[in-house]
């Protein structure tokens, strides 16, 4: 009974803890670069049902992702613009996104890896 209770309380207390380190509206964002012919870096990491921003710019080259498993759409990846992803992944795994615009001679090897944590 008054174990229950004590869970009860962390519970709350956990779900207040998470709303002062996690405003509304701030989402994760990682920054990404891509270049010929690699994204960097080249896994990142996120967690189911969690909105991760990914900030992404081109150092050298016109690339691209996209990913149905990952809800992304076709996205141009320019040099000197920022383009913003938002991805929720709906399933735990190990997702390789290749670049999804022909860039040269290493654009077969250019993967971007995401990790999706429970
Ligand atoms: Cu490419």
């Amino acid at each position: 009974m008054g174990s229950s209770i004590s869970r009860l309380f962390a519970a709350f207390a956990g779900v207040t803890v998470l709303m002062i380190a996690a405003p509304a509206f701030a989402h994760p964002t990682v920054d990404i670069v891509a270049s010929n012919w690699k994204f960097t870096p080249g896994t990142i990491e996120m967690h189911v049902g969690e909105t991760t921003v990914m900030h992404i710019t081109s150092s050298g080259g016109v690339h691209g992702i996209q990913s149905d498993d990952l809800g992304i759409a076709q996205t141009t990846i320019k040099p000197g613009e920022f383009v913003d992803v938002s991805v929720t992944p709906k399933k735990a795994g190990t997702y390789v996104i290749h670049c999804s615009i022909p860039c040269g001679g290493g654009h077969g090897d250019m993967t971007l890896t995401v990790e999706v944590k429970p």
